[in-house]
């Protein structure tokens, strides 16, 4: 059946490292670079990193003040960034970043916006997933600071439509969760997008460092799958004063399929023209939702939040 095509071009910008001794406005230089590049390539969004504006700071332990002084944005846009929403603005491209959010109200976030082609900030999503630990791990190599650096996400995962696009949004931690994506994908997403930064070491077990990619790889394909959404991830990576972050920034298809993968470990900008219409197959013969969801079986999910008991049965 022949299908209606609704085109979008589509790209990730992934990051290399950004050192302690990188300034904002140094970074924010390479995100313009990376936007123009995509513009070129015909895109109309570009998806930038989780925390983009530094180096991935949970891996350090310092105080609460010093962080927040150092790593983090009391508003946004602000001078910093506002190069990258002019260009934005004069490219007509949207975008997804991420960053470390201050209110003014004292709460911390690991947060991202979704900024539409007018430069507007039309999404903010707060991290809901924070991975690590919040304590000082004295014999470990790193550090991941998230529990102590960020307050868990106040607003649920949302979708939100963007130069007519529904576009839903997490950061990294979030995709290992099946529950982020249909969340999202239950409010009709077409498009996930997110950023992420995963050290290719585990400080709790030696895990075998092809581990990291695998599980990145296999949860960004099965989940666009299994909810029918493209997703676009982008990768901060490389070495940032000698600790490695994996790269594998990827754009997949509703079909589960990588339609488009980084090469490098360094700023490198993957596109595609994504058909928004080819999840529309999915949506009507396999995942019909409406069809064939049973939620009134699904009731653990919400109910428990670890493993339990079995069931009673009838
Ligand atoms: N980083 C990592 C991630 O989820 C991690 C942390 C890696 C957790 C591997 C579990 C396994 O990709 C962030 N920032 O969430």
């Amino acid at each position: 059946m022949t299908m209606h095509s609704r085109k979008v071009g589509l790209a990730v910008a992934q990051m290399g490292a950004v050192n302690l001794a990188d300034s904002r406005a140094s970074v924010v230089k390479r995100l313009v670079e990376m936007m123009r590049e995509a513009h070129g390539r015909g895109a109309d969004f570009v998806v930038f990193p989780e925390l983009a504006l530094t180096t991935f700071f949970p891996r350090y332990w310092m105080s609460m003040q010093e962080a927040e002084q150092r790593y983090f944005e009391t508003s946004m846009p602000n001078a910093d960034v506002q190069p990258l929403f002019d260009t934005a603005k004069s490219l007509g491209v949207g975008f997804y970043l991420g960053y470390a959010e201050l209110t003014p109200d004292g709460q911390r976030f690991n947060a991202s916006i979704l900024v539409n082609k007018q430069a507007e900030i039309v999404g903010k999503y707060r991290k809901i997933h924070l991975p690590g630990h919040d304590d000082h791990k004295l014999d470990a190599p790193f550090q991941h600071l998230e529990k102590k650096y960020f307050d868990v996400g106040d607003q649920p995962f949302g979708v939100w439509n963007l130069d007519e696009i529904k576009m839903g949004m997490c950061l990294c931690n979030d995709r290992r969760w099946p529950e982020t994506w249909r969340v999202m994908s239950l409010q009709s997403a077409e498009i996930i997008v997110l950023g992420y930064n995963t050290p290719s070491r585990n400080i709790h077990w030696p895990e075998p460092v092809h581990l990291r990619m695998h599980h990145h790889l296999i949860t960004l394909q099965a989940s666009a799958y299994q909810n029918c959404v493209w997703a676009a991830a982008a990768a901060k990576c490389g070495y940032e004063d000698g600790h490695h972050m994996i790269g594998g920034s990827v754009i997949v298809a509703p079909t589960g399929e990588i339609v488009a993968q980084a090469s490098t470990e360094d700023d490198e900008v993957i596109s595609v023209s994504a058909d928004l219409a080819l999840a529309e197959t999915f949506r009507k013969n396999v995942f019909d939702f409406a069809r064939h969801r049973r939620p009134e079986h699904y009731r653990l999910i919400v109910e428990r939040t670890g493993p339990g008991e079995p069931l009673e049965r009838a």
